[in-house]
């Protein structure tokens, strides 16, 4: 580390809708009309999309996953991303993204058979307008540029239809802020007036690398440079995550281009199972965090100010007890692919020569089990 570097704004100015003791507040760019019982229905996504993650986490543990990549604590950006979605809306999501999977309608069980190794991602893109997961950092950016590019071509931003003008959005983190593919998309949506919408989730670390480290501005400043809006979000509220998202979308459906939006939030857990956090960050950073938990401020407001009554609660904690049973026992219950699987969903239709490696490799197979009867 060289000390020239300028470290990132440490009270950074952004847009914040419901503050971490669960207070509402009002932002002049950012109104947001909705009720208490919308509210309260985002807290349940908030509320299973965490429990989710636990499970994933548990099942990890028993040896039932190979790896997972939790989201605790970026719940509150991504749901409100999600929500803020049209059906006819495009996402292209990296590995962590399981919020916005669940507001896509992708059964949680697909996402594990992706991390028990038993499918290639599991879900048709198109019948959730959601794409399949993305490994490669920041790759996912350029094919949400390239897909907007082709709504554009079909026609389908700015003809004031609400069912047919189409925004993408992509996310990525601070990590993938850094890399080619997504200063690349950046300028292809910029000259072309992409409808796309590029959701960074700052969770502060790259693995083990710092954003401190690799920015010397706050990350929504880097859309200046690329001649469109950088705005940055309280990632850890839910409201200004739909707020803001749901705005940029609009823009983006109405032909007025891209925006980047930096969620500032924060990766409570290892960066995957596999990575141990002790090694690299302080624990009195995360016990900072906590206190800005994103599902503890919808909760106080819903029990302060909308006076919600113990029902709900006890009625969601019962649905979570469910849904985290139907994740244990579908997880174990996924079947293996078979070792000619592989070959499969490569070609809409098999080619010959593929046809043929398949069927070899299916007797080599039978020949190895033959051998070993
Ligand atoms: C092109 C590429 N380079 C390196 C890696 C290894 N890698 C996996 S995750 C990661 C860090 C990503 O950090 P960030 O973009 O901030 O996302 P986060 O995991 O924090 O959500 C790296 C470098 C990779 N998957 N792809």
């Amino acid at each position: 580390m060289t000390e020239h570097i300028q470290r990132v704004t440490p009270e950074p100015d952004m847009v914040q809708l419901l503050t971490p003791e669960g207070q509402r507040v009002e932002h002049p760019d950012y109104p947001l009309e909705i009720t208490d019982e919308q509210i309260a229905a985002l807290y349940r996504d908030l509320v299973l999309v965490r429990r989710i993650d636990s499970e994933a986490i548990a099942l990890q543990r028993q040896g039932e996953l190979g790896l997972w990549a939790s989201l605790l604590g970026q719940e509150g950006a991504q749901i409100g991303a999600g929500r803020a979605l049209r059906r006819q809306d495009m996402a292209f999501p990296t590995y962590r993204e399981h919020g916005v999977a669940w507001c896509r309608e992708v059964d949680p069980l697909v996402l594990l058979g992706l991390f028990r190794g038993t499918n290639l991602g599991g879900f048709s893109p198109y019948t959730h307008n959601f794409n399949n997961y993305t490994i490669v950092i920041g790759a996912q950016t350029l094919h949400a540029t390239g897909y907007a590019m082709g709504v554009v071509r079909d026609g389908a931003v700015g003809t004031g239809d609400d069912d047919r003008d189409t925004a993408v959005l992509a996310f990525f983190g601070d990590g993938a802020s850094s890399q080619g593919d997504v200063n690349e998309s950046f300028v292809f949506a910029a000259a072309g007036n992409l409808p796309v919408v590029f959701f960074c989730q700052n969770n502060q670390w790259a693995i083990s690398e710092p954003v401190t480290t690799q920015s010397r501005v706050p990350l929504y400043r880097r859309a200046d440079g690329f001649g469109f809006p950088g705005v940055r979000i309280d990632g850890n509220d839910v409201l200004a995550s739909l707020a803001v998202t749901r705005k940029a979308l609009d823009d983006a459906r109405n032909a007025q281009g891209p925006t980047l939006i930096e969620a500032f939030t924060y990766r409570m857990n290892p960066h995957t199972t596999n990575d141990d956090p002790r090694r690299y960050r302080l624990a009195s950073e995360g016990e900072t965090w906590k206190l800005k938990d994103p599902i503890e401020r919808v909760r106080a407001y819903l029990t302060r100010q909308a006076g919600l009554p113990a029902s709900f609660f006890d009625e969601l904690a019962a649905e979570s007890e469910q849904l985290a049973e139907h994740i244990r026992s579908g997880c174990r219950a996924l079947a293996n692919p078979t070792a000619q699987s592989v070959f499969e969903h490569v070609h809409v239709t098999m080619p010959p020569e593929l046809r043929e490696q398949r069927d070899e490799f299916a007797d080599f197979v039978a020949s190895l089990q033959e051998a070993t009867a």
